[in-house]
């Protein structure tokens, strides 16, 4: 058994990669003791030789904190490309349990406990801003109206019943990352996050959404880009041909 291990894709998070470290890791901690097995909890930072420095303060963490790794990758591949890295470097060590979540706090690392929790009767937890409980703490009405209709648009187009498509803050069983057939999956993004719990529905996993409420980054810029928004949308109608 080999635990508990939080992926954590990094550009240019100089500023917040060592306090997302500082807050995950503890959390990290208790939520291994919870879930058993005693393999301990990882950390693991993805990043793409940002060019900001976030590689050797990820660096310094890694040899100031037990638990915390770091996976350097020559360029900027998009969060997809980092994310399939990060699942084969865990599954490689033999992780049980597998995490995703931004390292910009928008997602509270504060629940990675109650995600583990969830686990333990489903094959993927979402961190959904969309069931009752949930939401997002300080967008504007049209940055909250396009995440909604996103979701809505690429759950009536795929037909599942799961709310928050989107979102990127989630928890596989190393067994469920072993069946979607991760080396066919090429989207970035917003599309990478549908694609991968599509994958998991048809392949009649069970999905749980537990509710967060996801904030606007803390410090650095976005990443994402009109590109990454529209190659989710143009592959949604893709996805339910291709993994029909
Ligand atoms: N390694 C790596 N990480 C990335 C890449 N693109 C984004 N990330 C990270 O993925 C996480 C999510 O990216 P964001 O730019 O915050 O995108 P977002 O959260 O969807 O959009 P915002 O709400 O605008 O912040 C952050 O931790 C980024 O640093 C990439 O190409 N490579
Ligand atoms: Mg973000």
């Amino acid at each position: 058994m080999s635990g508990v291990w939080l992926v954590l894709p990094t550009y240019n998070e100089a500023e917040n990669v060592e306090p997302i470290v500082e807050a995950a890791l503890p959390r990290l901690r208790a939520a291994a003791a919870h879930a058993g097995g005693g393999g301990g909890h990882h950390l693991l930072i993805v990043d793409d030789s940002s060019p900001d420095g976030t590689g050797r303060i990820a660096d310094e963490l890694a040899a100031r904190h037990a638990g915390v790794e770091v996976l350097h990758r020559g360029a900027k591949e998009g969060l997809g490309a980092a994310y399939l890295a990060g699942f084969g470097h865990a599954l490689g060590a033999g992780a049980d349990l597998i995490l995703e979540m931004d390292a910009d706090f928008s997602h509270d690392p504060a629940d990675l406990p109650r995600l583990v929790a969830a686990a333990g009767d489903a094959d993927l937890v979402l961190g959904s801003r969309y069931v009752a409980g949930g939401g997002v703490a300080d967008w504007g009405r049209l940055r909250r109206l396009l995440s909604r209709g996103g979701s809505a648009y690429a759950r009536s187009v795929l037909r599942v019943p799961v709310r928050d498509l989107t979102g990127g803050f989630k928890c596989f069983h190393a067994t469920t990352l072993r069946r979607l057939g991760l080396e066919d999956v090429r989207t970035d993004g917003y599309g990478f996050q549908i694609e991968l719990t599509y994958r998991a529905i048809r392949a009649g996993m069970r999905v749980a959404e537990v509710p967060i409420v996801f904030s606007e980054r803390r410090a650095g810029s976005s990443k994402m880009t009109a590109r990454i928004a529209l190659e989710a949308a143009w592959k949604v109608p893709q996805l339910r041909f291709r993994l029909r």
